[in-house]
């Protein structure tokens, strides 16, 4: 298969994040992308080429405005105040307080959209970011035009991103981006399974009340695991988006027997959905040595997860999300796609 890359995702470098209370050096880093860039080439997975531009409005689509030109304009407004580079909130939106009036700070900017401190935007983020939504909709755009399979190697991830929050490392939600693109090129349902070890509230959060997008979510329970705010076993959807929303939330040490089985679970509601094309959130921080995760996948799992896939046998786009165990985040993400290919 092919495989959609840009180099500008190396513009988005996070200077840290607060973790356990703690500033600590970012986990999402540009090795990243660079290591899974060069497992594709040393497999001959295929061509890889770089996003054409979208407009603005693909974006939109998806993302409240607003929120995209805070994106957008953060960096300067936090340098204009005489601040290090790497603008982050350190206050929150909470229930109650004012949603309906802007701050005219940054900071008021900030606490409204972003909701947590591992997200921060640099100088030059934001054509990371905008270059990462490219990658996800170029890989859309050849899926509409009879690709069988795109990976699209996005970074900044996405799946954390709703319609008018981001955190969790994400800005824009390059997969929800992607899906919506598919349907307005004419696909009727979409169906996005979400494998990362993280739940994906913002996917879960735009397609919540639609019908034409069907999300399956496997993940650590909110319970134990962030985003802690969001993806319980009793979230179903809502009104026409009623029985379209899927969480298969599993307990920290999980390992294939617990995952593959919700895997099993997730694939049977797709193949029962009948969707045109199936878009895969792709996160390998399940792996059993990610620095940040507690479950216990393997390097033979990942090809395991792409063989299921293939047989829901269907048009696939394959949309890069988490994964932070930098060493082996290339073969593990690449042995999903060896595995689907068979
Ligand atoms: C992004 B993606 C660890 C806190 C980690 C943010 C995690 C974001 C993951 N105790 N905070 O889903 O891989
Ligand atoms: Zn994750």
């Amino acid at each position: 298969m092919e495989t959609i890359f840009s180099a500008d995702h190396a513009l988005h470098a996070s200077p840290g994040e607060l973790i356990s209370g703690e500033f600590s050096p970012a986990f999402e880093k540009p090795e990243r992308a660079e290591i899974i860039l060069a497992r594709v080439k040393e497999v001959r997975l295929g061509a890889v080429r770089a996003p054409d531009r979208f407009p603005r409005e693909a974006i939109t689509r998806i993302h409240d405005a607003r929120m995209v030109d805070l994106l957008e304009t953060a960096a300067a407004d936090w340098a204009a105040l005489g601040r290090k580079d790497g603008a982050f909130p350190y206050t929150f939106a909470a229930d109650g307080m004012r949603a309906d009036r802007l701050s005219k700070n940054v900071e008021g900017r900030l606490a409204r959209y972003c909701f947590d401190a591992g997200t921060p935007i640099t100088k030059t983020s934001w054509q990371a970011i905008r270059s990462s939504a490219d990658v996800a909709l170029t890989g859309a755009k050849a899926i509409t035009e009879g690709a069988p399979a795109i990976f699209s190697l996005c970074r900044p991830p996405g799946h954390h991103a709703g319609s008018n929050h981001y955190g969790g490392y994400c800005f824009l939600n390059n997969a929800a981006i992607a899906a919506q693109a598919l349907l307005d090129g004419g696909a009727k349902r979409v169906a996005i399974l979400d494998v990362d070890y993280h739940h994906g509230n913002g996917t879960q959060h735009i397609f919540y009340d639609r019908s034409d997008v069907l999300v399956v979510n496997i993940h650590a329970t909110p319970d134990q695991e962030f985003p802690y705010l969001l993806g319980f076993d009793d979230e179903p959807g809502r009104g026409a988006g009623e029985g379209f929303n899927l969480n298969l939330p599993l307990p920290w040490g999980s390992g294939w027997e617990e995952w593959g089985a919700a895997l099993e679970t997730g694939c049977r509601r797709v193949e029962e959905y009948g969707p045109d094309v199936v878009l895969v959130s792709l996160g390998v921080d399940t792996y059993k040595k990610d620095p940040i995760s507690h479950f216990k996948l393997d390097h033979d799992d990942f090809i395991r997860i792409g063989e299921r896939v293939a047989k829901l046998r269907r048009p696939t786009l394959f949309v890069m999300e988490g994964g932070y165990a930098v060493v082996e985040i290339g073969i593990n993400a690449v042995n999903v796609l060896t595995g689907f290919e068979g």
